[in-house]
């Protein structure tokens, strides 16, 4: 089977930036240890990943980034690639960039200059905060409330789920600022985690840990200076953060189901049962044989995504919507198989494989569950057909 890095979507920049990401991660980076105090582990990682100049992707090369603009190939590559080894290495690294995507795309020349190149060294983290108790997939029900007081936005509400809280410096936090109902009427600030008013409320623990919990704002007082983009725009803002992000998920997914199917096949040539080896048995083959297309599957899927958005220019959401949806389901497939091949042992705690099956489950809820991906793709599909229909009869 060919080396996936030899695929039409990537340039010999992205190829060496692979090899040198792995090269260095085989050094730096062991398995994950699960008793391990997870908030400190991240801010190691954070820092450990800034000074390496693996975060410098997360932002564009104005404001100490490594590349003109982000690129979604290169974000994809180094989680993918972190993905394989190191659950939170990747977590860490995902979050500075989604935490500051924001930023990157709606915030002015000053906001960029304040706030990116610390993100890119790994001097300040970086947490996104959108979902709220009773506003998920929905988001623009979103209930959490920023009103106009002279030269200051007060912000009042609720955040949970929030990746990096209580860890992070500054969160890009998503209001209704009610300049229209809806969707319209939302609004995104960056709030300094020192912000009186700005309260963690409840650390989350969860299947596989990490940084997460709940903030609540009360009276929490921000400047007018700190909205980014326009007042009511903050909905766009965050689709289009995770147009970005959600491309990157996939390609985790696809890092963590390569580790799995590593496993898989070392088991298979060593594991002796019934005089033969385990994959000498067709029963294993077939599990393989899904195993390695469900990946390339995924992987084709996750790189013609990010390809798309990066060298045709596009939002291209419903393809990033295939991407995350087949990339994911299909990694929680190939572990589990994965794991089925261990027999007892791959649920014994510790294993790789008992790892990975924790790990992967929450891809296929956080960035838009699997459920909400389905509604992009089928709302696009429609939305082609008839574009095309309107067309025809012109
Ligand atoms: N880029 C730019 N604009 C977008 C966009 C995108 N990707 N997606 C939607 N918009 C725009 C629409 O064009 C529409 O614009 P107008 O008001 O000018 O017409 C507006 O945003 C509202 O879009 P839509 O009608 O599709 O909004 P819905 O309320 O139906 O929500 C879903 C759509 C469900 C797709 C959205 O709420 C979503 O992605 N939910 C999941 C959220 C999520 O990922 N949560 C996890 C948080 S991070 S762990």
């Amino acid at each position: 089977m060919n080396d996936s890095l030899a695929w039409p979507f990537f340039d010999d920049g992205h190829r060496t930036l692979a090899r040198d990401l792995n090269a260095w991660a085989a050094n730096q980076l062991g398995a994950d240890d699960a008793a391990a105090d997870v908030d400190q582990v991240c801010r190691s990682l954070v820092a450990l990943l800034g000074e390496a100049g693996w975060l410098r992707y997360c932002v564009a090369k104005e404001y100490g980034g490594a590349r003109e603009s982000i690129d979604v190939r290169s974000l994809c590559l180094l989680r993918e690639n972190l993905a394989k080894r190191s659950g939170l290495a990747d977590f860490a690294f995902a979050m500075q960039g989604l935490g500051s995507g924001a930023i990157s795309i709606g915030g002015s020349d000053a906001q960029k200059r304040k706030y990116l190149p610390e993100v890119a060294s790994g001097k300040l983290i970086a947490a996104f905060a959108l979902s709220e108790p009773d506003a998920g997939s929905d988001v623009g029900a979103l209930a959490a409330t920023g009103r106009r007081e002279g030269e200051d936005y007060v912000l009042d509400g609720e955040k949970t789920w929030i990746s990096n809280g209580g860890i992070a410096d500054f969160y890009c936090v998503f209001v209704r600022t009610g300049e229209a109902p809806g969707t319209r009427g939302i609004s995104a600030f960056v709030v300094d985690a020192d912000t009186p008013g700005l309260e963690i409320a409840e650390k989350i623990p969860v299947i596989a840990p990490h940084p997460l919990a709940t903030l609540r704002f009360s009276n929490c007082r921000v400047p007018a200076a700190n909205l980014l983009g326009k007042a009511g725009s903050g909905f766009k803002l965050a689709m289009q953060t995770l147009d970005i992000f959600r491309t990157s998920v996939a390609a985790a997914s696809v890092g963590f189901a390569r580790h799995a199917m590593a496993e898989a096949l070392s088991r298979s040539v060593s594991r002796r049962m019934f005089g033969q080896t385990l994959g000498d048995f067709q029963l294993t083959q077939a599990a393989l044989a899904d195993m390695a297309t469900g990946i390339d599957a995924s992987a084709l899927l996750t790189y013609r995504a990010a390809w798309s958005r990066d060298c045709l220019g596009v939002p291209a959401t419903a393809e990033v919507a295939m991407a995350k949806m087949v990339a994911t389901e299909t990694a929680q497939q190939v572990i589990d198989k994965a794991l089925q091949l261990f027999g007892g042992l791959g649920v014994k705690s510790g294993m790789p494989v008992e790892r990975l099956y924790r790990e992967i489950r929450a891809l296929r809820i956080y960035e838009g569950a699997t459920e909400v991906q389905k509604l992009i793709i089928g709302r696009q599909a429609i939305k082609d057909f008839s574009a095309a229909a309107g067309e025809a009869k012109k």
